[in-house]
């Protein structure tokens, strides 16, 4: 006769990877439209729009996915010695509403709430929607920390700098394009990192150049390293502006990596190389702001291009708190390491 077991009867509490109501990290929610000034560190925004979309779309779904799809291992960065939760506090702002089928409604509400997110917080985080969502989110991080103030790198397959595309001025293929033109970024302000394949043609290339943007394409980083080109284009990042906005394209990734978005170009970065370069990016230059676009996870597989881009976020926080505790004297904490993987002191501006 098998032995009678009770319950325990007490309620034991704590928190998994896979439950719970999810949130951006599993950070608390704290709606956009609530945040008023020194609220958080970081606050991530979602944009889930894809109306711009040149091909599959599907990357509405991307806050969302990211939010709930994505693993969240823990908080400790193992080669930066710092935890992300020690040093910074983040939030998620939740999204913003973007109607269907209607592009001027959800731009507008694209940059008056990130607007309120980049006036609140020290760090923005801006989750897509397609590529389209630059534009607005980028204009309001230039309205807060100075029109024409602000420089902005690219990781992209994409130049995204197209008057228009079948048309349509508000397509994914033209936000660097407004925010050049509108003189949010200006000339000598903008560098694009990861370029290849077949698009766009001659033209956009020559507009890139006449504003003094510069752009490396996959064949330099594979020719000069990933490490050359980001010391150039840091050295120009922090000798002409003040503050910084990062927009990656996660298929500025191979599609190896990042099947997941809808215009996949073959030859492109590995996710290490691009947290690598997120990470100095974030250390070295006085960033402000980061775009994570183009994750569509009705075309991923087992997750790959989610975890990819929330790593982007995740590399770009754990350098934020590494230049935190920089400047509060503190020390990585890297046990059976002497060398630390820092290549250059972190610049002073901060969350
Ligand atoms: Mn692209």
């Amino acid at each position: 006769m098998g032995e009678h077991r009770e319950f325990s009867g007490e309620y034991v509490d704590g928190m998994t990877a896979y439950a719970g109501i999810p949130t951006f990290g599993g950070f608390p929610h704290i709606a956009w439209q609530d945040l008023v000034a020194d609220a958080a560190d970081v606050a991530v925004l979602g944009v889930p729009y894809d109306n711009s979309a040149a091909n599959r779309p599907g990357c509405r779904f991307g806050p969302r996915a990211l939010r709930s799809q994505a693993f969240t291992p823990g908080y400790h960065h193992l080669s930066l010695g710092v935890d992300i939760t020690e040093w910074l506090s983040v939030v998620d702002a939740g999204d913003v509403h973007c109607p269907h089928g209607l592009t001027d409604i959800s731009h507008t509400n694209a940059r008056l709430a990130a607007r309120r997110v980049a006036s609140s917080v020290p760090f923005s985080v801006f989750l897509g929607g397609d590529h389209s969502i630059t534009w607005p989110t980028a204009a309001a991080v230039a309205e807060t920390y100075g029109w024409g103030e602000i420089g902005l790198i690219h990781f992209d397959a994409h130049a995204d700098a197209a008057t228009h595309m079948d048309g349509n001025l508000a397509s994914h293929a033209t936000p660097m394009r407004h925010l050049l033109e509108s003189g949010a970024l200006k000339e000598g302000h903008f560098e694009q990192i990861g370029l290849r394949g077949y698009w766009p043609p001659p033209e956009d290339f020559e507009f890139v150049a006449s504003q003094r943007g510069r752009w490396f394409l996959m064949e330099d980083v594979r020719e000069s390293g990933i490490d050359a080109v980001l010391d150039s284009v840091i050295d120009r990042m922090v000798a002409s502006c003040s503050a910084v906005y990062l927009s990656v394209d996660i298929d500025v990734l191979d599609p190896s990596h990042a099947p997941g978005t809808g215009t996949p170009e073959p030859g492109g970065m590995s996710p290490i190389d691009l947290l690598h370069a997120v990470r100095r990016i974030a250390l070295e230059t006085p960033l402000v702001a980061l775009d994570v676009m183009e994750v569509s996870p009705p075309f991923d597989h087992a997750d790959v291009t989610v975890n990819n881009a929330h790593r982007v976020v995740f590399e770009t926080l754990a350098a934020l708190a590494y230049k935190k505790r920089h400047l509060a004297g503190g020390a990585p904490h890297l046990p059976g390491r002497s060398v630390s993987v820092v290549r250059h002191p972190p610049t002073v501006r901060l969350p």
